[in-house]
């Protein structure tokens, strides 16, 4: 009981001895002889079939035991197979003896080449006993006195607290937790890629429009009106307000002539590009968007800086809905700006990324993006899942976007992407979805999620009985 341990009362000293102890297997050895003399004593003078003999319980145990220890032979060439005979007329049971020398308290008898032999076999054991010498403290006696807990006013004005016995102060106690905020695990890993972006140079893109016109989602992007992910089955378009009014008109200029007639050595798409379509206002599909914008902000700048962005923010897709996969996500995107980056950069910059994530094998598999050329996929082999992942997109923005933007010839734009929500379920072991985000989402989940460092291993989902 709590009073019994607390203050100098008794001391409780904990000892712990180890001693050998025999396994069930052991204590059965010791009683009915080792597997290798039980066989031994199962052949008779005229010999075994050894067919016969492994059937016996302790046959192929104590069968290769008995042939180490050249007590029996097998003539192969007898007549009805192979047969097995006494080798000595008699032989001693080592092993019971030194196993109920043990039984007998008397296992230091034994040397450690034996003890251990004995141990591979898992015929013996090395116990902890632990136990507690408990002795009289100073504050021993028979009259159980309550110890006081508190120091009331009154025990100070009245001085009763002088002879009164007080419980010793335990530091060591836990305090209450305190009922804190908790960050869902989508907000924790966020701020560990944010750290990795900051730590990488890079600066954060202002993101706070969920809402974009289709200028700066497709159109700034070199994606043609009529590709299909513009339509409704891919994007969320808006009723209301229906249309973007602020549009850089020269600007728009530029990537209309860039689509219907090409430019800057393309070819462009030749069709008639409509500037309603590009007004059409919808919930962004990608935080590209804000790529462009920042991008065509950097051009207006002179002369030109090379830059490092990242964005991690809300998107939005008119996706079916699976397990993996809701109407939003939260995208991460990575973008660097300078004089004749090449797609070895990407890679170079790829691998660094990742590497802080701790995924250090990567894969790059050719890609498309109407925005990118040349694009990649990156894939990262996951110990956990024994396969391959996707971990990214990523390519080499094409001079379509950049040129319009009024961005030097010989300046080239590297970017990737990924979600936030694969690697968070990944670190924490969820495989569905609506478990991380959603009105399904048991909050106790989020109190309890660690924080999990990305670049450490994953750790396996909470266990009911531990949640
Ligand atoms: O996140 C994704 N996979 C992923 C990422 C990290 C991860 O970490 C683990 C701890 C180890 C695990 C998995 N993907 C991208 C790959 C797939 O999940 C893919 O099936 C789903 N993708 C989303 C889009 O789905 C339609 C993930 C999302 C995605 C895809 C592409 C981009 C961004 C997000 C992009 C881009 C891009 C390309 C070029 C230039 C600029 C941006």
């Amino acid at each position: 009981p709590q009073w019994l341990l607390a203050g100098p009362i008794i001391e409780a000293e904990l000892r712990s001895t180890k001693r050998w102890e025999l396994t069930a297997e052991g204590e059965e050895i010791a009683r009915e002889g080792s597997h290798e003399a039980r066989v031994f004593r199962s052949i008779p003078p005229e010999g075994l079939a050894q067919s016969e003999l492994m059937r016996l319980p302790s046959g192929k145990v104590g069968f290769s035991k008995a042939m180490s220890n050249k007590w029996i032979r097998v003539d192969k060439s007898a007549a009805d197979g192979p047969r097995v005979f006494r080798v000595v007329d008699s032989m001693e049971d080592e092993v019971q003896r030194r196993l109920q020398l043990v039984q007998g308290g008397q296992a230091e008898k034994l040397g450690e080449k034996e003890r251990s032999e004995l141990r591979k076999r898992k015929l013996l054991a090395e116990v902890t006993l632990k136990t507690y010498w408990v002795s009289k403290g100073s504050a021993f006696s028979t009259s159980i006195s309550k110890q006081e807990t508190e120091l009331s006013p009154e025990m100070i004005s009245s001085g009763s607290w002088r002879d009164r016995p007080f419980k010793p102060y335990n530091f060591l106690a836990h305090g209450v937790l305190p009922d804190s905020g908790h960050l869902h695990p989508l907000l924790k890993v966020r701020s560990q890629f944010r750290q990795i972006f900051l730590e990488m140079g890079f600066t954060e893109m202002p993101t706070y429009n969920f809402i974009e016109s289709s200028f700066w989602n497709f159109d700034a992007l070199f994606q043609p009106q009529q590709h299909p992910a513009r339509d409704q089955h891919d994007t969320f378009f808006l009723r209301d307000p229906a249309e973007a009014l602020q549009l850089p008109m020269d600007y728009v200029q530029r990537v209309k002539r860039t689509h219907s007639q090409g430019g800057y050595g393309s070819q462009g798409y030749k069709y008639t590009w409509k500037l309603d379509e590009a007004r059409k206002n919808l919930l962004r599909t990608h935080t590209t968007s804000a790529s462009a914008r920042a991008l065509y902000r950097l051009a207006q700048k002179k002369p030109f800086t090379p830059v490092k962005y990242f964005s991690i923010d809300r998107v939005f897709r008119n996706e079916t809905l699976d397990a993996t996969h809701l109407a939003e996500f939260h995208q991460i995107e990575g973008v660097v700006a300078d004089h004749g980056l090449t797609l070895g950069h990407l890679m170079g910059v790829l691998r660094e990324f990742f590497t802080k994530l701790g995924i250090t094998q990567l894969r790059f598999k050719p890609a498309y993006n109407p925005y990118t050329e040349p694009s990649m996929e990156v894939f990262s082999y996951h110990q956990g899942l024994k396969k391959w992942v996707e971990v990214g997109n990523s390519g080499v923005f094409r001079p379509e976007m950049l040129l319009p933007m009024g961005l030097p010839e010989n300046v080239s734009v590297i970017a990737w992407g990924l979600s936030l929500e694969r690697p968070t379920m990944i670190k924490y072991g969820i495989n569905n979805i609506r478990d991380l985000v959603g009105h399904k989402v048991n909050l106790q989940m989020v109190y309890d999620s660690p924080l999990c460092r990305l670049d450490a291993e994953p750790r396996p989902p909470p266990t009911q009985e531990a949640a």
